[in-house]
């Protein structure tokens, strides 16, 4: 497929080379003439008569004002208040795979609570040699460890089991952000209060609360406690944002949001699970026959396509069309994408922009020459199991329809003929 991908760029750039020799025959593509005079490149615009900005007017800088649909975004019905709720990541705008703190999705079962590093306080307990207590200015003095890895509420997609419901990759898989955490791995704060790291560890398990009302408090099993966890303080170079657990959140790589507890509080080792409201009542999945799977820890392959879609329509006429979107794993790296036009019938190997980084968000896109069709968008992505990302009729029929959490399926986008998109089913 890489040699089709060549194939594709050669005659893409054929194109654009045809656009400026061929001239009024393009103007129906909606690439720009060179014939023409363009009072935007020939006259002397407004913003080049006099001067700009200082460098003092924006000590800490928000996106330009043109950019202020780029933002969450809830949905109203969804729950009954906005304090226990959730937004969503407008992952249909964005590019490349760093989410920005200021618009990644928030998800708090009691708001999100301003705590100061003067009184930040992280204590571990339980079956330990030396329970500890660390201040903000102790966890800084830990060597340290820079890792980007996505977090996806386990809610993600939720909404989509029974039909197609809504219109927007933001409010379809938008419960997902990408950042890069700096932090001390979990393994060296448990180590520093005496605990035992090696031999038989599997009946030990930790218990993590936040210091919010709700304290959203999660078993984890040790082996995973000592993998690849991180008490982070930093995502995308700054201070964790409030909303997303200043000052330390828990990163748990791969696995469902809801373990990554925000605002940091107690870490307990215990001898079992505490079999807690967030583990039991909630995230857990009710099978067709009634029967609850629980530990669903890992977030399965996973992938979308952001443009075209509902909310990031086809603006130009046919011809060169940049179809993108985003692809993850809590299993590992994505390993390929495949994107189809026809609903799934024909498959065609999307170009991955950067190799697969393990548990994080990889960015693909496929480059085609758009006929004007309509077009049932989807995208497959594999990872380093060899797992591939199923339809949902395949999911459905495993998983019947009670479920909320971990819908993984294959999306559709049915992109009509005016470039506006609908989010559908196929069978
Ligand atoms: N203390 C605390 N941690 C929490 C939560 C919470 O309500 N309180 N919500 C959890 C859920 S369900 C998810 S999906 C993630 C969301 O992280 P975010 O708000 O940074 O996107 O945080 C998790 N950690
Ligand atoms: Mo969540």
């Amino acid at each position: 497929m890489t040699a089709d991908n060549q194939k594709k760029g050669a005659s893409r750039r054929a194109f654009l080379k045809g656009a400026v020799a061929a001239g009024g025959a393009v103007a129906g593509a909606g690439m720009t003439r060179a014939a023409e005079p363009d009072p935007l490149i020939t006259e002397v615009q407004e913003w080049a008569s006099g001067l700009g900005e200082g460098v003092d007017a924006t000590p800490y800088g928000m996106p330009i004002r043109f950019e202020d649909d780029v933002i969450r975004r809830n949905v109203e019905w969804l729950t009954a208040d906005t304090i226990s709720s959730i937004n969503f990541t407008p992952i249909h705008a964005l590019d490349g795979t760093i989410t920005p703190q200021g618009c990644a999705f928030e998800r708090h079962h009691s708001g999100a609570i301003e705590l100061r590093k003067e009184d930040y306080r992280l204590m571990i307990n339980g079956m330990v040699d030396k329970p500890m207590i660390f201040t903000y200015a102790d966890l800084e003095r830990f060597p340290r460890e820079n890792h980007v890895y996505f977090c996806e509420c386990a809610a993600n997609t939720g909404m989509e089991w029974a039909g197609a419901q809504l219109n927007g990759a933001q409010f379809t898989h938008g419960m997902i952000h990408n950042m890069e955490y700096s932090g001390v791995p979990l393994r060296t704060l448990l180590t520093e209060a005496g605990m035992e790291t090696t031999g038989d560890l599997s009946d030990k398990w930790i218990y993590v609360e936040g210091a919010d009302a709700s304290s959203n408090g999660r078993s984890i099993p040790m082996e995973k406690a000592l993998d690849d966890v991180l008490v982070a303080f930093k995502a995308n170079g700054e201070a964790l944002r409030k909303e997303h657990g200043y000052p330390v959140r828990l990163v748990v790589p791969g696995w469902e949001g809801n373990m990554w507890v925000k605002w940091l509080r107690r870490i307990e080792v215990l001898d079992g699970p505490v079999e807690s409201r967030e583990e039991t009542s909630k995230y857990t999945d009710t099978l067709a026959n009634g029967i609850s799977r629980k530990w669903t820890w890992e977030m399965d392959a996973k992938s979308v396509v952001t443009s075209p879609s509902p909310q990031s329509p086809i603006t130009h006429g046919p011809g060169p069309l940049v179809i993108t979107g985003l692809a993850w794993s809590g299993h590992g790296k994505i390993t390929r994408v495949d994107v189809s036009t026809d609903g799934g019938k024909n498959w065609q190997q999307a170009r991955l922009a950067a190799e697969g980084q393990s548990k994080a968000l990889s960015r693909f896109y496929l480059e085609i020459d758009w006929d004007g069709s309509e077009m049932l968008l989807q995208s497959r992505a594999h990872d380093e199991t060899g797992y591939v990302q199923p339809t949902k009729d395949e999911l459905r029929e495993i998983r019947g329809e009670n479920s909320i959490y971990h819908n993984n399926c294959i999306q559709t986008w049915w992109v009509k003929e005016n470039g506006e998109a609908e989010n559908v089913e196929v069978s």
